[in-house]
């Protein structure tokens, strides 16, 4: 039988183990960020190349003396048994120029490989992908796993939806924490802003320029916008990579879990009819507990936001349908 997630309690204090599969620049990103955070007792690190991964649990071991006494050692699928989180991010990231889309093919061969061991090993844990492009290996994820489609969560559009926040915070000079804002569909070029729902501090986006004297035109809610949804590519082109804000949004969401918070975020999962669409994986807000995802959210969009939504997810499923499972 799956069991939920454990949070063992020793001596009053949480035990979590955590397995990261892939530890190139997010993998060890995010081991680093869980372990300064204190969010994991033990930290499997699995990489097809051993050495690194041994290499990076040297590194950050040095760092534990000096932050939480965190167990992290490089491992096989073996020593992930028992693990509450396994997170996913092996697979080829994008050079300069190419589009998530374009990685399907290779990182769904990779995740065929990893997937059943990962199943085999780690039958009660929360699965969290990370590998681009993230709807689509989630969806294959869910497929090849078997798992309750609720305890397999695609990082999706969290990453998005925190860039947008910031973004807003810049423009109108108010603390990112206070901006409420949305990404929702595919991370990725399709993805879709809610406008209709942004606000700041519960005063929607457009009185609150107004109020503020901030601009709110078309063209500034383009460019804010168009800045959200080009990160990816703008970072890659300067420096080939991007972890630190994947590895935070990642942190947010095994916080979320271990700790059974019940947050609402906006993570990647098979949706079940939510506006309509079925059998695609896409980011909608979601209440995350230590079950995975508990509820799927529908918010009141305007017209457009749900057209937009739906082409999202038509595009996911041409993708998909040219996937060979
Ligand atoms: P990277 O630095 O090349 O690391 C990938 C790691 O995966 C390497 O260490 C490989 O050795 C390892 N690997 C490859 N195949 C296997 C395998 N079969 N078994 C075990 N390990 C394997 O890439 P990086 O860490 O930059 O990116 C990893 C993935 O995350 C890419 O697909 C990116 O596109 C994706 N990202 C997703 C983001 C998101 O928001 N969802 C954000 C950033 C990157």
């Amino acid at each position: 039988m799956l069991r939920s997630v454990k949070v063992v309690k020793k001596e009053g204090k949480e035990l979590v183990k955590v397995t990261i599969v892939g530890t190139g620049f997010v993998g060890s990103t995010t081991a680093f960020a869980l372990l300064i955070k204190g969010l994991a007792s033990e930290i499997v690190l699995i990489d097809k190349d051993h050495r690194k991964a041994e290499g990076e649990a040297m590194d950050l071991r040095h760092g534990t003396s000096l932050a939480f006494p965190v167990n992290v050692y490089a491992g096989d699928y073996e020593q992930a048994a028992g693990s509450d989180i396994v997170i996913i991010t092996a697979g080829v990231n994008q050079k300069p120029g190419e589009t998530r889309i374009d990685l399907v093919n290779r990182n769904a061969e990779i995740f065929k490989k990893i997937i059943p061991k990962v199943a085999q090993y780690c039958a009660g844990a929360v699965l969290l992908v990370v590998a681009n492009p993230v709807d689509i290996l989630t969806y294959i994820t869910v497929k090849l796993s078997g798992f309750p489609p609720a305890k397999v969560i695609g990082s999706g559009t969290l990453l998005d939806s925190s860039r947008f926040r910031q973004a807003l915070s810049a423009h109108c000079g108010v603390d990112a924490r206070n901006v409420h804002a949305y990404i929702i569909g595919e991370h990725g070029d399709t993805e879709v802003p809610l406008w209709s729902l942004t606000n700041i501090g519960g005063v929607s986006i457009e009185e609150f320029c107004l109020l503020s004297d901030k601009g709110c035109t078309r063209p500034e809610k383009k460019k804010i916008f168009d800045e959200v949804k080009n990160a990816g590519y703008d970072i890659i082109s300067r420096k080939e990579a991007t972890y630190y804000g994947i590895g935070l949004a990642l942190t947010r969401i095994i916080e979320a879990v271990v700790r059974d918070e019940n947050s609402i975020l906006t993570v990647s999962s098979l949706l079940q009819g939510q506006y309509g669409v079925y059998d695609v994986c896409l980011s909608l807000p979601s209440v995350v507990n230590r079950n995975g995802i508990s509820r799927v959210l529908e918010l009141p969009l305007v017209i457009e936001e749900r057209q937009a939504f739906r082409e999202s997810a038509a595009a996911m499923k041409e993708v998909l349908a040219k996937v060979n499972l």
